[in-house]
């Protein structure tokens, strides 16, 4: 009787022992992960992952650190992993502006192994498109949305949900999107890509009336008025000057709804 007893109490104590005992693969995809230190350019995605090797079920936690000059979405990944299984979880990897190339490390821990995760910093990359990766803003965000997702390089409309952005007053209007510059950058196009996809054409979803405005020394100026439009693509020249901030006035989209931006852009002419 005694030993059976004994036995019962062991159990439990065995269980957490083995789980939290090199069961854990831990995984990080890519390797290096780069990043480049503008606010909205699109880098610095690592993908997570924790892989139950063993033959039972378990939970299990992994911390997640970095060097001083990263900023992290997460300083954890928790989830219950069954036997045999990978979960997965999204890292977001960013740098203040001006951050000087280097490597750094982001370090996964689960119990007492680690992964040590290399983070390249890379220089600002020469753009055409002035406003790619610069500060986006707005008058508002939609929740299901993100605000760089209108500069972020990524002007596909089928990847709308992924790399798009609108507004979170629907059927107020108007919406204003945009991006401010740190330095006077000169500006002479603007080109407006909407949404405009099979499902969802321009001429029923798209951005239908909308200014171009442009701010030099907190003076707004409109450079181009656009009305009725129904196409996807719509560029807008101007007498190219330094400016401190673009902006779009949107004034109405074609279903009265919400000011849907795939990809705006700018160039010096
Ligand atoms: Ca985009
Ligand atoms: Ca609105």
């Amino acid at each position: 009787m005694k030993r059976a007893a004994l036995l019962l109490l062991l159990a439990p104590a065995a269980l957490v022992a083995t789980s939290n005992n090199n069961q854990i693969d831990i995984s990080a995809t890519p390797q290096p992960v780069e990043v480049v230190p503008l606010p909205c350019f699109p880098s610095g995605k690592l993908t997570l992952g924790m892989t139950n090797t063993g033959h039972k079920a378990t939970v299990a936690d992994m911390r997640v650190s970095g060097d001083a000059e990263l900023t992290l979405s997460r300083h954890q990944f928790s989830s219950y992993l069954p036997a045999g299984q990978l979960v997965k979880a999204p890292l977001e990897i960013t740098v203040p502006r001006g951050t000087a190339p280097a490597t750094h490390t982001v370090d996964l821990s689960v119990g007492r192994d680690h992964l040590k995760v290399p983070v390249a910093i890379l220089p600002v990359p020469a753009r055409d498109n002035v406003l790619l990766g610069e500060q986006a803003v707005a008058s508002s965000t939609n929740g299901n949305m993100r605000l760089c997702g209108g500069v972020d390089g990524n002007a596909d409309s089928a990847q709308w949900g992924a790399s798009g952005w609108h507004d979170n007053t629907k059927g107020v209007f108007p919406d204003t999107y945009g991006v401010d510059f740190v330095a006077s950058t000169s500006v002479g196009r603007v080109v407006l890509q909407t949404l405009d996809s099979t499902t969802y054409p321009a001429a029923v979803m798209g951005i239908r009336d909308f200014d171009v405005q442009v701010r030099v020394g907190g003076t707004w100026t409109t450079v181009g008025e656009i009305r009725g439009n129904v196409e996807g693509r719509v560029t807008v020249s101007f007498d190219p000057r330094p400016v401190d901030a673009v902006q779009l006035v949107i004034r109405d989209s074609n279903d009265h709804g919400y000011s849907r931006i795939v990809e705006l852009e700018g160039y010096a002419d």
